[in-house]
């Protein structure tokens, strides 16, 4: 018999949440390979373009397809008591799930999409609403903070976890085969405005800061004939915004992103292609600046984190300024917008001593880009996240949260002095462009 499943992306708690381009792209990647073999039903709580946020005021979409969620006030874990700002949970209300669980159930599996270990607090919620309405569902657990925290997500009662992105024990589990060259399930959505590719896996580089190298054991590039298929599909269901997920986009460029956005031009697909995740600038040359531009890559982002040289040999050597001094230069010959050029720089990395802040604040003010302050977040498993157990018990993920970390490690004050620096400073470039 076809399974029934159940894919759920769980509501965030958090200080803040916006959707920059946000869509539980494991999840679907993976419910992708069972195309066909299962009946599927998608519950997404941040799904913008349901009908009870669509009615939302002040919750449209920008240009390029993100916005804010909905969101409810909430109290503070009481680990997060002293930081200073509201907590609250986004998306959707929990009794519109509970309807629809309801109305659609009994399940055989449900899936369910872990993100940033710090929003767990959504994850146990999903799982109590699912336990109480379809007690013999099978819970499954994937993403990253089953992939980080695997001790923690054990005691979450789910049934199963999927962890790092090996497959196998999952099919095994559900005792299926899976066709491993399918898109993701894009057309689960009833309506849908932003699409996610990834054309690569991993990173070459192994940032002091980072879980990626840890995860994935090495790069490789994606087969070039499947995220073709898959693109052609988000053409299909009317997408205008697509998002890279990939953590190397540029690396080895020839093998894959070069072919790819060549075949976008010549079969003329006109969408607005994003990098939130961060481009590595170094790799940028003219020709691939230009080919970029033309294939509709709009928005660029790039990790640049500080402009000190022994911040960056300490920390990975990833990017040095004079990089990305010269990709701005390549990025705006070929016809991309400053205003949508913004150099992301961690703010509360545990060596802020030698990561001259502001100076990079200003330099990169001085190429003519935006910048973009990245609270950091200690990750378990990486030389900085366990650098940072002198200051909080990394243990317990709410720990790891972006917001507060920097507020712990800075103070409140500082923390805002220097996002306001940097609003100031991009401030400056608005009036001046
Ligand atoms: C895309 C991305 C983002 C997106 C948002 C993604 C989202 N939907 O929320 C953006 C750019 C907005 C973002 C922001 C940030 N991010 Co981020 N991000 C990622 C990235 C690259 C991919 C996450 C993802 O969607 N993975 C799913 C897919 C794409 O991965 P996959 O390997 O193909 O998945 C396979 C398996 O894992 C499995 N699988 C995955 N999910 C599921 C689910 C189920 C049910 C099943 C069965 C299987 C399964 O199936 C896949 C098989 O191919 C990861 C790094 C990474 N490579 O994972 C960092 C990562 C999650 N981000 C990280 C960080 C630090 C951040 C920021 C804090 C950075 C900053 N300071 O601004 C912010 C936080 C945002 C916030 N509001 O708090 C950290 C984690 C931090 C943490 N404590 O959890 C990561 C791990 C990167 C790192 N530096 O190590 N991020
Ligand atoms: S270059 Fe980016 S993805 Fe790669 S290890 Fe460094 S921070 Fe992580």
């Amino acid at each position: 018999m076809t399974p029934r499943i159940l894919l759920v992306n769980p509501p965030i708690y958090d200080f803040a949440a916006y959707d920059f381009w946000l869509k539980p792209y494991g999840m679907l990647s993976t419910a992708g390979n069972l195309r066909g073999k299962a009946d599927f039903k998608l519950f997404d709580y941040l799904d913008r373009m349901h009908p009870f946020a669509a009615n939302q005021r002040h919750r449209e979409s920008d240009q390029w397809g993100r916005g804010r969620f909905y969101c409810e006030q909430v109290p503070n874990p009481a680990c997060l008591e002293t930081i200073p700002r509201y907590f609250r949970r986004f998306g959707l209300p929990r009794s519109i799930f509970e309807d629809f669980v309801a109305k659609e159930g009994p399940f055989d599996f449900v899936f369910i999409q872990t993100t940033m270990t710090y929003w767990y607090k959504g994850v146990e919620e999903v799982i109590e609403d699912i336990r109480k309405a379809c007690p013999q569902t099978k819970i499954i657990l994937g993403g990253n903070y089953v992939t980080l925290c695997v001790n923690h997500a054990e005691k979450s009662g789910a049934d199963f976890l999927v962890r790092g992105a090996n497959l196998d024990p999952l099919w095994k589990y559900l005792g299926t085969s899976p066709e491993l060259n399918q898109p993701a399930l894009w057309e689960v959505y009833e309506k849908l405005n932003v699409g996610v590719l990834k054309l690569t896996e991993g990173c070459p580089f192994k940032c002091t800061y980072c879980s990626v190298p840890n995860v994935y054991s090495k790069f490789k590039t994606r087969p070039l004939k499947r995220s073709l298929a898959e693109l052609e599909l988000l053409y299909q269901l009317g997408i205008e915004n697509i998002a890279f997920y990939d953590d190397a986009l540029l690396f080895e460029a020839k093998k894959v992103l070069i072919p790819f956005l060549n075949e976008v031009v010549k079969r003329d697909i006109k969408v607005n292609f994003h990098s939130p995740n961060a481009l590595n600038a170094r790799f940028i040359t003219s020709r691939l600046a230009e080919l970029m531009v033309q294939a509709g890559l709009k928005t660029f982002y790039l990790g640049f984190e500080s402009v000190s040289t022994h911040w960056q040999k300490r920390t990975g050597s990833k990017i040095f300024p004079n990089e990305l001094a010269q990709a701005v230069k390549y990025l705006i010959s070929a016809g991309a917008e400053p205003a949508n050029i913004t150099a992301y720089q961690i703010l509360g990395h545990p060596y802020i001593d030698i990561q001259q802040l502001e100076a990079s604040m200003h330099f990169v003010n001085s190429l003519g880009i935006r910048g973009m302050l990245a609270d950091f977040s200690p990750i378990p498993g990486t030389p900085d996240g366990e650098y940072c157990r002198r200051w909080v018990d990394m243990d317990e993920p709410l720990m790891h949260n972006k917001t507060a970390f920097p507020i712990i490690l800075l103070g409140f004050d500082e923390t805002n002095r220097l996002k306001d620096l940097q609003r100031r400073l991009n401030r400056k470039l608005s009036s001046n462009q």
